[in-house]
């Protein structure tokens, strides 16, 4: 079997090779230009970063190294091994964003047996995060937690002791895996000290996500089916979600891949980014609360008058609106899917259909929106819910132990491609003015 190691080692000439050439040769080429309203306005659609994992189109959505969910999912290896029989695994989609090949199940297993290798958290991190208050939110204690384990990092050892700079990715994917291989037993013991008992049980004998299931406290193997999908589709965006951008950000400065991903953490943790998952249950939970209090149904006509008491009080409609999309996201849509297969009777996944019915026609109507669609967010968290999984605060933490994947992927390629310190220029509202004024 191929590992992912050999693999990499065949691809990082060539790529080297051809980034450098389309450098030298086309490096003045025009690609873009920038307006004030871009400049002001948080750089939509400014081409400025290279990215090599996934790329997003405004109407169709997120490709991973150019398939669709719906084409992973068909060529992906499963748990059972057979294509397009569940959801695919974790392990395969790593994979496929390192090195964009789509592997076998036998190249999936060695992953899997790497990453349980390397899963053991330093010795300081558990009694770290026990020390943590309890009323600490999740995604604190998770960037903390991760934060804490970069006594372990090798590419910090190897700059530190003086490694060339053509060697830095070989330490960078050491790194990468290991960081993947931690998450999950350090979410999960947030997880299990936050809301039951600290205690965190392991099976080794399953794929990742299917551990980390019951590293959690689930067993149930439609639950460990939805944590593969939960886990597949959260990786990546490309690179201009500010989770990933951090992620790059940082590591370009030669910080590690431990501190970067931290980093990372620190934005997917915003309500306008991951937080945002958390905030739509909480939505449909005071939706709920109040119409139960005035003996009403959830429906569509007290959900309109929700969405516009939201709207009126200047919040916005959490899981709706998007910086690139333009239609639904097709994240919303696989999940809706899986829905529909595995609980289309529950309340709440209804109440998430109906929603979908009556918002976007809201947003169009309130007239500022430039998306009116659902988002990731908008479904992830019914889907846990039904389940038991009600602990909404902790949302984030779960979409956390994915982006890593996207995330670091990508800050190995940026160290395998020599790429540089990430450095735009800002300007002065006075300069602003200066170039009108010309
Ligand atoms: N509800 C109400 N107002 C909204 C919404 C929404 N869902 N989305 C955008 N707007 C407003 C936005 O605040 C802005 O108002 P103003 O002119 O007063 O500043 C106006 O509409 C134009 O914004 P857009 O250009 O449509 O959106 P932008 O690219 O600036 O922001 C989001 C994108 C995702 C931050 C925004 O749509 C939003 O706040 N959505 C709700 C939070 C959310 O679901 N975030 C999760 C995104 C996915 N993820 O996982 O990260
Ligand atoms: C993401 O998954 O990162 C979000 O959809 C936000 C984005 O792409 O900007």
């Amino acid at each position: 079997v191929t590992t992912l190691q050999d693999t990499l080692a065949a691809q990082v000439p060539e790529k080297q090779k051809a980034l450098g050439a389309l450098k030298k040769e086309h490096g003045d080429h025009v690609i873009g230009q920038v307006t004030i309203d871009q400049c002001i306005g948080g750089a939509r659609g400014v081409k400025c970063m290279l990215w090599e994992t996934s790329n997003l189109d405004p109407e169709e959505g997120i490709r991973f190294r150019g398939l669709t969910i719906p084409e992973c999912q068909a060529v992906l290896p499963t748990y059972s091994g057979k294509q397009g029989d569940g959801e695919p695994l974790l392990e395969s989609l790593i994979w496929l964003l390192l090195t964009s090949e789509v592997p076998t199940k036998e190249q999936v297993d060695t992953l899997t047996a790497e990453l349980h290798a390397r899963a053991e958290l330093p010795s300081h991190v558990i009694p770290l995060l026990n020390s943590l208050p309890k009323d600490m939110h999740p995604m604190t204690q998770f960037a903390i937690g991760l934060n804490a384990c970069q006594t372990e990092s090798k590419f910090a050892k190897a700059y530190a002791d003086g490694v060339p700079k053509t060697d830095y990715h070989l330490y960078c994917l050491e790194d990468i895996l290991s960081v993947f291989a931690m998450l999950p037993e350090i979410a999960a013991t947030i997880y299990r000290n936050v809301y039951f008992d600290g205690v965190v049980n392991k099976d080794t004998s399953l794929d990742y996500s299917g551990n980390f299931c019951r590293m959690l406290g689930y067993d149930n193997p439609s639950f460990d089916e939805l944590m593969r999908l939960y886990l597949c589709i959260h990786t990546d965006h490309e690179g201009g979600n500010a989770s990933a951008h951090t992620t790059h950000l940082v590591g370009s400065t030669l910080s590690d891949p431990f501190l970067s991903y931290s980093a990372g953490l620190n934005a997917l943790a915003g309500p306008l980014h991951g937080l945002a998952n958390q905030e739509v249950l909480k939505w449909i939970q005071d939706l709920k609360a109040k119409f139960d209090a005035e003996g009403k149904a959830v429906n569509a006509d007290t959900i309109t008058e929700f969405a516009w008491d939201t709207l009126n009080a200047k919040k916005v409609i959490p899981g709706y609106g998007h910086a690139v999309l333009r239609k639904t996201d097709p994240r919303y849509t696989c999940q809706r899917e899986f829905g529909l297969k595995h609980m289309p009777d529950d309340e709440l996944f209804n109440v998430v259909e109906t929603i979908y019915q009556v918002m976007p026609g809201i947003l169009k109507e309130h007239g500022k929106v430039a998306n009116p669609y659902p988002n990731v967010d908008s479904h992830s968290g019914v889907l846990l819910w039904h389940y038991g999984f009600t602990q909404f605060q902790y949302y984030t933490v779960l979409f956390g132990v994915s982006r890593a994947v996207g995330g670091l992927c990508q800050l190995y390629w940026d160290r395998a491609l020599g790429l540089p310190l990430e450095r735009p220029k800002s300007v002065t509202p006075e300069w602003l003015a200066a170039q009108v004024a010309k």
